[in-house]
């Protein structure tokens, strides 16, 4: 084998965000642009020399050229095996089960998520540790860091490997085995919830179901999981085929981008029972019922109550964690069955440590993203089998169990306002603002709102004691009202201001009314105290979820 040494100049801006560098296609198409962040990885994982790596993305544009230039480079910097998915597929919580049921040191993951992909879209990268979670802050500051440096990249002369079927092949010594993306992780599903159960109450015909997999990745699992594993109903699957453009869709399971899911299950009464959707890369979920969305943070909440329903959680959980921004509701059941519940910053690499460490048992965002200790990543379809099982065991309506639910623990009320490509400066100084007047805000009153504490979210990792500061400036109610303010950390145009608002009412013959209007003073409180309409000119968010 033929290593060629190529001479590059760094970048500066390969700083990974909340999920991985993620930038515009035409940023990863310059000469060197892609390698160079490769090449950065490598020099700051030296664990993978001699050792397997797992390789596959979401199959947007540029991943299977993304996935031949990776091989090659991994097989310059001596990586021994590559397990890569045909096609060069491979959802993120995939890439996690295969690094861990196959100890492989590491994974690439090719995906910018739920970003909109194509020519004109984004690209993404991110680096996946042994636990198969993604790499810690510590990991991406290194890598940043080297490719600010980089002069040089290493890769294999060789042709392109075929991807397009599944077969064992190699660069020089190093091993490649190009295999089917889903198998090992639905027999991983297998092991965690009730097949029989959930595939009888397909076949009486109690239940039908919706899945949209957006034309991203979870296409092949969804068909292979829910029409052949459980035998749902025809048409269980839609938009199934992954394209590198997700049919120039937004692939972002929410109320506002998986429309053509909502008329669906809003078609009135013969409208399918169940409806779901998952994101670019498979880590992300929406649950709806008939013409009802579950809000993700009650859905944390509801899953931590009916876990020890289920095969794979039969022990109980021993605690839970959830985002800054995640709405409480989970913080009422922990309370009540007496276990743990950590507060991380946004972003999954937080709970790893959690995980690895037995403290938790479930965790998950407000973003559409729950997941367990079955692998280190937010698990789209593990979220879509939970509820299934629940609503088997239950024989109860989506709508029915979050009403239960509601009932027993109250609800919270919840919205997230997102301000898009925002100029980068302006953000910076909004949030500097609020930064600076956080502690003279405690005691003030707006409204009917007192509030009790307000400050910028710091976090203290309990396993490793690493300290992440400036996480987001959180505002607390002396109601249990709150309203947190940060800035994205996965946008690719200027900055996204995301403002969380939340509000518990335990009341029962309160809990219908629609959320902007249960919100409606909290959000006026909340431009006010950003300053948004003045600082950013808007008069109203881009998306609300
Ligand atoms: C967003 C979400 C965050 C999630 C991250 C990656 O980050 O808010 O909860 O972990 O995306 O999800 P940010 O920094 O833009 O708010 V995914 O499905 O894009 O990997
Ligand atoms: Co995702």
């Amino acid at each position: 084998m033929n290593i060629i040494n190529i001479s590059t100049t760094p970048f500066d801006d390969q700083k990974p965000g909340t999920s991985g560098l993620r930038k515009k296609v035409s940023v990863f198409q310059q000469p060197h642009y892609l390698e160079n962040f490769v090449q950065s990885i490598f020099d700051n994982a030296p664990q993978l020399k001699g050792e397997l790596m797992v390789l596959g993305g979401d199959g947007r544009f540029y991943n299977k050229q993304a996935v031949q230039t990776i091989l090659k480079m991994a097989a310059a910097y001596g990586v021994k095996r590559v397990l890569v998915g045909e096609n060069g597929l491979l959802s993120t919580p995939a890439v996690s089960c295969l690094i861990r049921k196959n100890s492989a040191a590491g994974g690439i993951i090719l995906s910018a998520s739920h970003n909109p992909g194509g020519e004109n879209g984004d690209f993404g990268i991110k680096f996946n540790i042994a636990n198969g979670g993604p790499a810690p802050t510590s990991f991406t500051d290194a890598v940043f860091e080297t490719s600010k440096v980089l002069t040089e990249y290493q890769v294999a002369e060789c042709d392109d490997i075929a991807l397009d079927h599944q077969h064992k092949t190699h660069i020089g010594d190093m091993k490649i085995e190009v295999i089917d993306p889903v198998t090992d992780y639905a027999e991983l599903m297998g092991h965690l919830f009730d097949f029989d159960k959930i595939r009888s109450l397909f076949s009486s015909g109690l239940l039908s179901m919706c899945f949209d997999a957006m034309h991203a990745v979870t296409g092949p699992y969804a068909k292979a999981i829910f029409e052949k594993g459980l035998s749902a109903n025809n048409g269980a699957v839609i938009n199934g085929i992954p394209l590198e453009d997700f049919g120039g869709g937004h692939p972002d399971p929410n109320l506002a981008h998986a429309e053509e899911l909502v008329d669906i299950l809003n078609a009135g009464p013969s409208a399918p029972q169940f409806g779901a959707a998952s994101d670019g890369d498979g880590d992300r979920n929406m649950i709806i019922g008939q013409d009802f969305f579950v809000n993700p943070s009650d859905s944390l909440a509801i899953m931590t109550a009916n876990a020890h329903l289920l095969p794979g959680y039969s022990q109980g959980i021993c605690g839970v964690a959830r985002s800054l921004p995640t709405s409480r509701a989970v913080d009422k059941v922990a309370q009540a069955i007496g276990i743990e519940c950590y507060e991380t910053p946004t972003g999954w690499k937080y709970f790893g440590n959690l995980l690895d460490d037995n403290r938790i048992t479930l965790c998950g965002e407000e973003s559409f993203g729950s997941g367990s200790d079955h692998i280190r990543e937010k698990d789209g379809i593990w979220a879509v089998l939970f509820w299934l099982n629940l609503i088997a065991v239950k024989q109860q309506s989506v709508e029915q169990i979050t009403r239960d639910h509601w009932k027993q623990f109250g609800r919270h009320y919840y919205t997230r306002h997102d301000y898009e490509a925002i100029d980068s400066t302006i953000a910076d100084d909004m949030m500097q603002n609020m930064r600076d007047k956080a502690g003279s805000l405690s005691g003030q009153t707006f409204g009917g709102y007192t509030v009790q504490l307000c400050d910028d979210f710091s976090y203290t990792d309990p396993v490793d004691n690493s300290i992440t500061e400036h996480q987001g400036i959180r505002i607390l109610f002396d109601d249990e009202s709150r309203i947190v303010f940060r800035l994205s950390g996965t946008g690719t145009e200027g900055a996204t201001l995301r403002v969380y608002i939340e509000r518990y009412v335990m009341d029962a013959d309160k809990h219908d009314l629609p959320t902007q209007e249960a919100l409606a003073e909290l959000i006026e409180i909340a431009n006010q105290v950003a300053e948004i309409q003045q600082r950013c000119g808007r008069e109203k968010p881009d998306v609300i979820t």
